[in-house]
């Protein structure tokens, strides 16, 4: 039986969505960029802060087939973007996921994703004990000026 089922929980999460802070990772500001027709990927950012040593090993979402951690890097000064297997949250150091940098990959969207949309995101941390943690999140929708194109999967 999960506890984020409990109304109660649901309700306290409504209002917490800015800063939603769990025993174990801290989940800040998620926001995905919005998309235009078409367009089958985005990206998902947030600031995530643990308590523990720990990782994030990976999500999912109701909106895409597929969600993907992915990282990206300057190389030959082209921005690329490769999928890394798990992402390390060291104890109490925030961890930026923001465009140009560490990112979640939404692939293959089941529709646009709107100015304004509340999309949900569950969140797998593992921590240094192998223990596992599911967090639901809602991420906000946002645009992004000068943001870089995913065309290269
Ligand atoms: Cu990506």
């Amino acid at each position: 039986m999960s506890i984020f089922r409990h109304p109660l929980t649901v309700v306290l999460a409504t209002f917490m969505i800015a800063s939603v802070s769990y025993a174990q990772v801290m989940v800040q500001n998620p926001w995905v960029r919005a998309t235009v027709a078409q367009q089958t990927s985005t990206g998902a950012f947030m600031l995530l802060t643990a308590k523990s040593d720990s990782k994030l090993i990976g999500a999912t979402s109701t909106v895409a087939d597929q969600v993907e951690i992915h990282k990206m890097t300057m190389e030959d000064e082209v921005m690329k973007m490769r999928q890394i297997p798990e992402l390390a949250l060291a104890a109490n150091q925030p961890v930026a996921l923001k465009p140009g940098g560490y990112h979640i990959m939404l692939i293959g969207l089941k529709r646009q994703i709107n100015v304004a949309d509340s999309i949900p995101l569950t969140l797998s941390f593992e921590d240094k004990d192998g223990n596992r943690r599911q967090v639901d999140i809602q991420a906000t929708v946002r645009t992004l000026q000068g943001g870089h194109s995913h065309k290269s999967h």
